[in-house]
């Protein structure tokens, strides 16, 4: 089958977001879907990245799929299991079948092997498209993701979809080389002009940040700036303290999949054009997903307010030290075209940067230095699915 026909019975199936890291076995597919406008397809820097973007587009109201190289299957597995399937967010997976029979380069052929086996065990639902059934493949991936509320794979051997790698011209890599016409308006497609813009208004440039307020009382500041915002929490501390400030139905409180609340923040964000969607990070989380950054930055949506509560440590787990006392996140956010980028050390500041971050055009990127001190505070008490309900509901999605 062709890419062009694939994406057809995609659209038939109304899937309205995908996520991608690219495989030469989907090319006859993302070149199809760079041709439709009206189908948002972004280019994951990674595979668990890709899964938490589609997390946020479900969450908020849309219809996700993900495309990816079975290679990547590993690297997806930590958000597909902590996130998709404890969560039950669904989510159509079409993962190319590399090493398929054991006829491929060296480094696919234990992949290859181990894929279908991989997703039995994970209690991934998935199938091998066939050439012969494609139509009827999907239609079953879709019931079942849809249906029972999980993530559901596709395995694409090769040879089953074809590329039209010579026949098609009319595809547009060229703004950010994605198509996402209501994230990136004109003018807005490239990181580097903004990236480049920020850097010379940064004031924080040469300032030496001394963090004069605990992640508590920094969280309890940003929570009375915010109004009905949908806020997106990396997992650990982050989530308790802001529990215990303030419950509310619009928090999405992450408790796996560390690093990927950015991810989710801007599968919301794209969802959701006209709304606000806030990230409350760690610098732990950051870490761990500095593509996160680049894919906001990069792709620029103005409703991305991204908080990173920088303790310099892994205040969950223990206090150990982590890379931020020696890399200046914000400094990233700026070189990944965040906008809007500040720093600040103290609450009385830090109460006028956010509710400045809130209203900016973003994407926003606001680092909130804080000191170590953590608060005996308890553990989130709803099970994941009643946070993923509320949240839904609150968004109007559910
Ligand atoms: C993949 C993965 N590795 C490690 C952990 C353990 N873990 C949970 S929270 C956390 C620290 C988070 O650090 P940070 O984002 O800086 O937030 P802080 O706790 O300091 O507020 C770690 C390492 C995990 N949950 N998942």
């Amino acid at each position: 089958m062709k890419g062009q026909e694939f994406v057809d019975l995609l659209a038939q199936h109304r899937y309205d977001f995908f996520a991608w890291v690219p495989c030469s076995l989907l090319e006859g597919i993302l070149s199809a879907l760079a041709t439709r406008p009206r189908l948002p397809s972004l280019p994951a820097t990674r595979e668990d990245a890709a899964v938490g973007c589609a997390a946020g587009t479900w969450l908020a109201g849309g219809r996700p799929a993900v495309l990816m190289q079975n290679s990547g299957l590993g690297t997806g597995l930590t958000a597909l299991a902590s996130l998709s399937l404890m969560y039950r967010l669904p989510c159509l997976l079409v993962v190319t079948w590399r090493g398929f029979r054991g006829e491929d380069a060296p480094e696919h052929l234990l992949m290859g092997d181990i894929s279908p086996r991989l997703l039995e065990l994970a209690g991934i639902p998935h199938r091998a498209l066939s050439a012969v059934s494609v139509e009827e493949d999907l239609a079953w991936a879709t019931r079942e993701a849809f249906g029972r509320e999980v993530p559901v794979a596709l395995l694409v051997p090769p040879g089953v979809l074809e590329s039209e790698h010579a026949q098609n011209n009319d595809r547009d890599w060229d703004r950010a080389g994605t198509r996402l016409p209501s994230a990136i308006p004109a003018g807005h497609g490239r990181g580097e002009a903004r990236g480049a813009r920020a850097q010379i208004d940064d004031p924080d440039r040469d300032r030496e940040l001394v963090p004069r307020m605990s992640r508590y009382e920094a969280l309890a500041t940003v929570i009375r700036c915010l109004g009905d915002e949908p806020v997106i929490h990396a997992n650990g501390h982050i989530c308790r303290e802001s529990f215990a400030v303030a419950d509310r139905p619009q928090n999405f409180y992450m408790l796996g999949s560390m690093g990927l609340a950015s991810s989710i923040g801007l599968g919301v964000a794209l969802t959701r054009p006209g709304r606000k969607a806030v990230i409350f990070d760690g610098d732990g989380n950051l870490l761990m997903n500095l593509g996160g950054l680049a894919m906001a930055g990069g792709l620029g949506p103005k409703n991305v307010v991204h908080f990173v509560f920088d303790n310099e440590a892994y205040g969950s787990t223990g206090d150990q030290p982590s890379l931020s006392r020696e890399v200046r996140l914000d400094r990233l956010a700026t070189a990944a075209g965040y906008p809007w980028v500040r720093a600040v050390t103290e609450p009385g500041p830090l109460e006028a940067a956010a509710r400045e971050a809130l209203d900016a055009d973003g994407p926003a990127f606001l680092l909130v230095k804080v000191t170590p001190e953590s608060r005996a505070v308890p553990r989130i008490p709803y099970p994941p699915t009643v946070i993923r309900d509320r949240f839904r509901a609150a968004l109007g999605a559910g």
